[in-house]
Parts: structure tokens; sequence; C-alpha cells
């Protein structure tokens, strides 16, 4: 194995940081049409069990707020390998999520459950993209999974 983990602070390597911001929180009940049907529970369940099948585990966090997503991703640099994150809304309007993820220097997975790109003009850009080292849109809750893949291959 390969180390992609260029924190330098003793960080265990076998952990990948999950973090989904705003309103994900009701996922499930959410405009189920756009987000499906599986809750958030689901959602860090499935990625728990892909990054088990690997050997990693996954810390879960989600917040409504801002400054406890930056204050998350602060945190990683010292105790995860990579970061999966589906900012939610603060996708289009936060630079200092951008800014979080482009200090840390980890492996960032960006994941939208929708396809941004089909909907409204104003989710079509996401700051945090600029810094994602894979981008993974439109799978529904699978993305997750598949960004889970992804990193378990990279890592
Ligand atoms: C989730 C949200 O909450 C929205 O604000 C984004 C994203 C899209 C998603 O598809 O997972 O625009």
């Amino acid at each position: 194995m390969t180390s992609a983990t260029p924190n330098d602070g003793g960080a265990p390597a076998a952990k990948i940081l999950l973090l989904n911001g705003p309103n994900l929180n009701l996922l499930g009940t959410r405009e189920p049409e756009i987000y499906g049907s599986a809750t958030l529970a689901d959602v860090e369940q499935l990625a728990a069990d892909t990054a088990a099948g690997h050997g990693w585990t996954v810390e879960c966090f989600q917040s409504n707020h801002e400054g406890e997503l930056v204050d998350a991703i602060h945190r990683a640099r010292t105790s995860a390998a990579a970061i999966v994150i589906n900012p939610g809304a603060y996708s289009h309007t936060s630079v200092a999520i951008r800014d979080a993820l482009s200090g840390v220097m980890l492996p960032v997975v960006e994941v939208h459950i929708s396809n941004i790109h089909k909907r409204e003009e104003f989710r079509h850009h996401s700051y945090v993209s600029a810094v994602a080292d894979a981008i993974i849109v439109g799978a529904g809750t699978t993305g997750y999974k598949l960004a889970l893949e992804y990193l378990a291959e990279r890592l």
C-alpha cells in the first residue's frame, strides 16, 4: 500500500471522514423524488460497510453549520486519511469549506446525491469541486459507496 496520507500528525491511516452538510440530516423524508428514500443513518451504514470491506473505518459527521464543518475538516488533518464530503447547499456558497479542504491536503471526494447539473442554475457551480480529487454526482446515495470504493483503490 502506498500511503496517500499527507497529514503529518501521526494519523491512523485507516480512517475516512464522511461529512454531510446542511439538510442532509433530513434524508429519507426530504424531497424523496430528488434525494431518494435512504436515511442519513442508511448512508452512513453503507459507507461504513463499504469501507470495512477494504479494512477502513469511517467517522461520520453531519452539521447544518458551516463553521462546524470547517472545524471537522481541520480535525481530519490529524485523524483521517481522506475526506468524503457532501457539502449540501454550502457547495454553492462556501469559500470557507473550500479553503479548509484545500488547507488540510487530504484526498477529497465530493458527492452529490442528485445531478446538480440537471437542476437549477445556482446548483451548477460548486466551490468544492476545484479542490476535490473526484466528484460523484447524480448516482443517488450509491454515490457514497462509489466514493469509498474510489478511495480504497487510491489509498
Ligand atoms: C444536496 C443539497 O442539500 C443541495 O443543496 C445541493 C446536494 C445538492 C445533493 O445532491 O446531494 O444543491
